[in-house]
């Protein structure tokens, strides 16, 4: 009796470990860095310093990151990935779920850590992300799903000298119709161009791959090593042995690396950007990035590179959860066609179903949470804000149609979903399309790549009343148009969840309404909600499409304020970055 007891107890307190309350303390300024070697830039990091340091919690506890805005513009945070249950107003998306917070004020995220894995913390509004304001953000467990020795944390990332509101500027202009995108100058692994790993003999090291980058994808592989897949965007998988992984911006891997038995040669880590999206290809561009891994910093005997590059064969929809769930047939469907057009104000976006996204006067979740059961009406939350209302507990099917070109990352925020289907061409609803289907246990992750000109189906419960973004995480194409929001079990959401006053009040300093319609009125009277760029019909003459196009340009800029917090209007923000320019 006594053995048992002496040996019991120890157990015990080892497994409860205490639940802590993480609180970080971040003044958003403005600092200068140099991260790859060739260019120093004005960024934006935390307290004067850059990069933004490291977020590390463990499941079960609180984290609470105080924020304050020494920038001149408005910020928003966003924690990637999280379910943000019970919290949705500190999942951050500006317009979505919160005001943005104006320069000077305060701001304070909290929420419950009830996931584990890798995941990053990143600015929300307009370019900012690429701008510097992104870290990784480490959900530890306690025990981890698989045993390794040691984790390295590698961000991945794309990195321009530009500032992104010039970025932009280019970007959504009437000069640039092809809607190419701003290509990034360099590309930067653990924030810098000369990362360097070290290895020690026989150990098991798991190697947390994040994709911090606003546009580049990435192939990662180590010369001379296999790469044991053991987890996608927070879903632990079963363990899947490759060379090489592939990452679209926001997504993440966790691979576990078992090192040499000798140290009589040294490999490098690869990181190949994925050139297929770039329209031009700058010759100062070093898209094929490599970072020693040192068994022995002494010598230089390097294993020959055994690299492939694009010709990967990584594909994550064959990967299985851990924790398996099978597919379950959808409730209700929703249809998201993707593609790219020149829209009335002669500048080329992206947009779901041939709308872009527009920011309404109101962020969607305060519309939802003030509205009764007028919450129901998809109009209440703008013409152009591409509400789909959501049935508490439904199983939802985004059937995603690819019309474009090229690639794209979509991200679902608040939920991980189910990649159950894929093939070429265009979705009509005749499951002989879809080249294979995942049921048994489909791969979960909160971010899929849609490849060009094919489609994919997503599947997710829609457990988790509040107002969750959806949309392309290159951010040059979420800025152009290319999302919507999922408005999920409005009455729920309204019972259940009580948002903190500190929201209302950086709403008010703002001067944006946290009550009401997306044109910030009561009812079903959204006379003034943001909204009139759309696709051009034909039809209409070239000299009538300008004058639409000016006329909703001034009916744009005549919003005023609100609608700089709200919109990324080319037009005005030009104008300003002119007038500061001039200043
Ligand atoms: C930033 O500065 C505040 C106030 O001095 C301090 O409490 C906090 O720990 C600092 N945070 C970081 C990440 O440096
Ligand atoms: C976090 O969990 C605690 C205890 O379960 C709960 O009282 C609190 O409301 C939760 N906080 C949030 C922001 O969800
Ligand atoms: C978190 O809390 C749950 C429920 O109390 C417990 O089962 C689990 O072991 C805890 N996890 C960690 C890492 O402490
Ligand atoms: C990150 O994602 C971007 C955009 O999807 C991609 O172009 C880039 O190659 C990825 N980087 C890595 C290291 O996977
Ligand atoms: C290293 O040596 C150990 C013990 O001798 C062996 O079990 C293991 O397979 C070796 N590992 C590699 C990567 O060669
Ligand atoms: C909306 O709520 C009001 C009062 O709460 C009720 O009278 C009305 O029937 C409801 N309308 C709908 C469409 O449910
Ligand atoms: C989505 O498209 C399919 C095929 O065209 C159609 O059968 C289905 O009804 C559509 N779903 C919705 C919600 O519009
Ligand atoms: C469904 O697609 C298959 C494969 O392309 C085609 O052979 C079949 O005719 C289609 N069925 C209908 C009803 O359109
Ligand atoms: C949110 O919490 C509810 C219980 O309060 C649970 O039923 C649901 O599955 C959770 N959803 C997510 C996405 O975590
Ligand atoms: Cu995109």
């Amino acid at each position: 009796m006594k053995s048992i007891l002496s040996i019991a107890v120890p157990l015990v307190v080892a497994s409860i470990a205490k639940a802590a309350i993480v609180e970080h303390w971040w003044d958003i300024t403005y600092a200068t860095a140099n991260p790859d070697g060739l260019f120093e830039r004005r960024v934006i990091g935390v307290n004067g310093t850059w990069p933004p340091p490291q977020v590390d919690v463990t499941v079960n506890d609180t984290l609470i990151i105080h924020t304050h805005n020494s920038l001149d513009q408005p910020t928003a945070l966003h924690a990637h990935g999280m379910f943000q249950n019970g919290s949705v107003w500190a999942d951050g998306p500006s317009m979505v779920t919160q005001c943005p917070i104006p320069p000077g004020h305060d701001l304070t995220y909290e929420f419950n850590i009830t996931q584990h894995g890798s995941y990053w913390i990143h600015a929300h509004y307009m370019g900012q992300y690429l701008d510097g304001l992104r870290t990784p953000f480490i959900l530890h467990n306690n025990p981890e799903a698989y045993t390794y020795d040691e984790e390295i944390v590698i961000p991945l990332a794309d990195w321009y000298h530009e500032q992104s509101d010039v970025n932009l500027d280019a970007f959504l202009s009437q000069y640039n119709p092809t809607g190419a995108e701003p290509v990034p100058q360099s590309g930067l692994i653990m924030n810098t161009h000369d990362a360097s790993f070290d290895f020690v003999p026989g150990k098991t090291y798991r190697l947390r791959l994040i994709n911090m980058s606003g546009f580049s994808m990435f192939y990662v592989s180590i010369d001379g090593h296999d790469l044991d897949v053991i987890e996608v965007d927070g879903v632990d998988t079963e363990r899947e042995t490759v060379k090489s992984v592939y990452l679209t911006a926001a997504q993440r891997v966790s691979v576990l690396v078992t090192a040499k038995n000798t140290t009589d040669t040294n490999y490098y880590l690869r990181a190949d950007m994925d050139t297929d999206m770039f329209d031009t290809l700058p010759e100062d561009l070093d898209y094929n990035l490599a970072a020693p891994v040192y068994y022995d910093r002494n010598h230089n005997n390097f294993a020959a590179a055994d690299d492939e590059g694009m010709e990967s064969t990584f594909d994550d929809i064959t990967l299985k959860c851990l924790h398996p769930a099978a597919a379950v047939e959808p409730d209700h469907q929703v249809n998201l066609t993707i593609d790219f057009q020149v829209t009335t104000d002669g500048i080329n976006r992206g947009m779901f179903n041939g709308l872009p996204y527009f920011a309404p006067k109101v962020p969607s979740l305060n519309t939802m949470l003030s509205m009764g059961n007028l919450s129901y009406e998809e109009t209440v939350y703008g013409p152009q804000t591409q509400a789909f209302v959501l049935k508490h507990l439904d199983m939802v099917e985004i059937v995603l149609n690819n019309l474009d070109a090229g690639a794209h990352p979509f991200h679902l925020h608040g939920h991980v979903f189910q990649i159950v289907g894929r093939g070429p061409g265009v979705y009509d609803g005749n499951q002989s399309l879809v080249e294979q289907w995942y049921l048994d246990n489909p791969v979960q992750r909160d971010v899929v790549q849609v490849p060009a000109e094919s489609f994919a189906l997503i599947r997710f419960r829609a457990d988790n009343p509040g107002a969750w973004f959806f949309h392309c995480h290159i951010e040059w194409h979420l800025e152009s148009g290319l999302a919507a929001v999922m408005v999920e079990a409005p009455e729920i959401a309204q019972q259940r969840l009580k948002m903190p006053q500190e929201y209302n009040d950086i709403c008010e300093a703002a001067g944006i309404s946290s009550t009401g319609n997306a044109a910030g009125k009561e009812g079903l009277d959204l006379k003034g909600a943001p909204h009139g760029i759309t696709l051009i019909y034909d039809g209409f003459t070239a000299k009538g499409k300008g004058a639409m196009a000016a006329c909703i340009i001034a009916a744009l800029i005549g919003m005023g304020s609100i609608v700089w917090y709200a919109l990324a209007d080319p037009e005005k923000k030009a104008r300003e970055i002119r007038a500061s320019k001039a200043q």
